[in-house]
C-alpha cells in the first residue's frame, strides 16, 4: 500500500447502509457480501486487508483469518459478537471489536414492548378488532396484569440493567440471575432453575456461545410454568427452541416474546403457528435509524483506532 493510499477493509457482511456509506472516507472498500467470486476478490486482495467489518449475519472464523496475512482487526457491527472466534483472533494478533452501550436503551425498550405485547396480548387484540370479532362477538377474553408481576432478569449487565429500570417503572417485582451478584436492589438468585420457579416473566439478556447454549431448556420452561412468560432479546442459541415448542404446544407454558431464534431468519413454523401464544419480531430489537448509525459509526471509529494503533473504543479481546 503506498503511503497516500487509504487502508484497505473487507465487509463480511452488511449493516447500516448510511452508516457503511462512511466508510470510503477512511478506507478502500471492498466487500466480500456482494462479490460474484469470494474467493477470486480474496486471493486478490488477501495481502492488502488490514480490516473486517461484519456483523452477526456472517460467521467469522480462524479459516478467514489465515487468508489475510496482514489483518489487524476484526470489527463487529453488535455488542455481541458470538459470530467471531475470538481466540482464533486473539491467536492471530488480532484486536476485536464491538459495539456496546448506545443500543441499551432502544433494546430495552423492545424487551418492555415484547413484555406487554404477549401478557396484555396487544397483537391478538388488534386482530380481533381487524377482523370485526368485537363487533360480531364481543369483548375480548381479559388478559393479565404487568404491574406487580415477578419478573426475572437473565444477565443483568448493560441492557439488562435498563431493562431492570425500566420493569421498577412497571412497578414490577424485579429478581435477576448472573454468574456473580451485583450490587443493586433486585432479588438475586444464585440459581436460573430457582429464579424460574419463583418468577412469572423471564427475560433473556445474556451473551450467546457456548457457555450459555440452551440455558433455558425444558426444566426452566416447566418452572415458569402454564401462566409463565418467556421473552427472548438475547441470542436464539440460549432457548432450546424445540423445548418451547413443546412447551407452548402442550399448555406447560403460557406465551413466548421472541426477537432471536436459532436458525434466523428461518422461524420454525411452529412458532409461527401459534399467534395466540407467541410475539415474534425479526431480530430487530436494536435497529432503530439512530442506534444503527451510533453502532456503525462505532465500527469505523474501531478499525480506525486499532489500525492506527491507538485504544479501540471497544475492544474485547
Ligand atoms: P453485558 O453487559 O456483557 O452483560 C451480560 C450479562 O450476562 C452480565 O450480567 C453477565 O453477568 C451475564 N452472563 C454472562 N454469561 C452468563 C451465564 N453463563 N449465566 C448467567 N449470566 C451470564 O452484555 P450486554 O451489552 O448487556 O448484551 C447482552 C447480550 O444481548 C449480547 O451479548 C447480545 O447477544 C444480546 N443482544 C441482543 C440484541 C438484539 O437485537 N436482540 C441487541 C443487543 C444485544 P455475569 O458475568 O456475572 O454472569
Ligand atoms: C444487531 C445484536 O441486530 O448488538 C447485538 O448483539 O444482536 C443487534 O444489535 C446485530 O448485531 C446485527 O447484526
Amino acid at each position: 500500500m503506498s503511503t497516500s493510499e487509504k487502508p484497505h477493509i473487507l465487509v463480511t457482511a452488511p449493516w447500516y447502509q448510511a452508516a457503511m456509506d462512511e466508510l470510503p472516507n477512511f478506507f478502500t472498500v471492498h466487500r466480500l457480501d456482494t462479490a460474484s467470486d469470494p474467493d477470486a476478490l480474496l486471493a486478490d486482495v488477501r495481502e492488502k486487508i488490514v480490516g473486517l467489518a461484519g456483523s452477526h449475519d456472517m460467521k467469522i472464523n480462524g479459516a478467514l483469518m489465515d487468508k489475510l496475512p496482514n489483518l489487524k482487526v476484526v470489527s463487529n457491527f453488535g455488542v455481541g459478537y458470538d459470530n467471531v472466534d475470538v481466540e482464533a483472533a486473539t491467536a492471530h494478533g488480532l484486536k476485536v471489536g464491538n459495539t456496546p452501550d448506545v443500543l441499551n436503551d432502544c433494546v430495552a425498550d423492545l424487551a418492555l414492548g415484547l413484555v406487554l405485547a404477549t401478557c396484555r396480548k396487544i397483537p391478538q387484540a388488534d386482530r380481533y378488532v381487524r377482523d370485526g370479532k368485537w363487533e360480531s362477538v364481543g369483548n375480548m377474553a381479559f388478559t393479565t396484569r404487568v404491574h406487580h408481576r415477578k419478573v426475572g432478569i437473565l444477565g443483568l449487565g448493560r441492557i439488562g440493567q435498563e431493562i431492570a429500570d425500566r420493569c421498577a417503572g412497571f412497578k414490577m417485582e424485579i429478581g435477576y440471575h448472573t454468574r456473580s451478584k451485583r450490587d443493586v436492589p433486585y432479588t438475586y438468585y444464585p440459581s436460573l432453575l430457582e429464579m424460574a420457579q419463583d418468577v412469572e416473566i423471564l427475560i433473556a439478556i445474556v451473551p450467546g456461545g457456548a457457555a450459555t447454549k440452551h440455558i433455558i431448556n425444558r426444566e426452566i420452561l416447566d418452572a415458569l410454568g402454564p401462566q409463565g412468560v418467556l421473552i427472548n432479546v438475547a441470542r436464539g442459541s440460549v432457548v432450546d427452541e424445540q423445548a418451547l415448542i413443546e412447551a407452548l404446544r402442550d399448555g406447560r407454558l403460557g406465551a413466548a416474546g421472541l426477537d432471536v431464534f436459532e436458525a434466523e431468519p428461518k422461524v420454525p413454523q411452529a412458532l409461527r403457528d401459534m399467534p395466540d401464544r407467541t410475539v415474534l419480531q425479526p431480530h430487530q430489537a436494536s435497529a432503530t435509524h439512530d442506534t444503527r448509525m451510533a453502532m456503525g459509526r462505532m465500527v469505523i471509529d474501531n478499525l480506525r483506532a486499532a489500525i492506527d494503533e491507538r485504544p479501540m473504543p471497544s475492544q474485547v479481546n
